[in-house]
């Protein structure tokens, strides 16, 4: 049976990962009106990914003997001034993601829930991935400047981005 403190801590997460999921999902609408399809697929795949990482802990306090408890999500933002600043949104929400993932550990560690603990192994190693992904992006945004055509070739990359549903645990 799990821990009640860290029962709310995985709600809590759960939430973050949904608002994530939201915040995706408005960036896709964003690059929807910029015509830029392949950014739209990034997201897309990043959408999926959010969902993936929210059901994970659903199902794994299900698995504990916990009760899911679902809250209402924050309104993501809508806009934005250029696709360098939704990236440079995005590097910053992941750095914020990670520090909630390592205090949620935190709180493993102090319940002693040693299954937790190492359940939450994946989703640490999962947040280096995350950061490390935008940062490619973002890293090539700031080279690609104003050249309209170099923006173009990076939307044609990010077009082949596929979702391999993780197998979290
Ligand atoms: Fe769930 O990793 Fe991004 O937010």
């Amino acid at each position: 049976m799990i821990n009640e403190k860290m029962e709310k801590a995985f709600n809590d997460q759960i939430n973050a990962e949904l608002y994530s999921e939201y915040l995706y999902l408005s960036m896709k609408a964003y690059f929807e009106t910029l015509n830029l399809k392949g950014f739209v697929n990034w997201m897309d795949v990043q959408v999926q990914e959010e969902h993936a990482h929210a059901m994970g802990m659903f199902d794994y306090v299900n698995s504990r003997g916990g009760r899911v408890k679902l809250t209402a999500i924050d309104a993501p933002e809508t806009d934005w001034e250029s696709p360098l600043a939704v990236f440079e949104h995005i590097l910053t929400h992941e750095e914020l993601v990670t520090s909630l993932i390592n205090k949620l550990a935190d709180v493993a560690e102090e319940v002693k829930d040693r299954a937790a603990m190492g359940f939450l192994n994946w989703y640490i190693k999962e947040q280096v991935e995350e950061e490390d992904n935008v940062g490619q992006v973002l890293a090539t945004l700031r080279l690609i400047g104003n050249d309209k055509n170099a923006l173009l070739a990076l939307d044609k990359e990010l077009a082949t981005r596929t979702f391999v549903a993780p197998v979290i645990g």
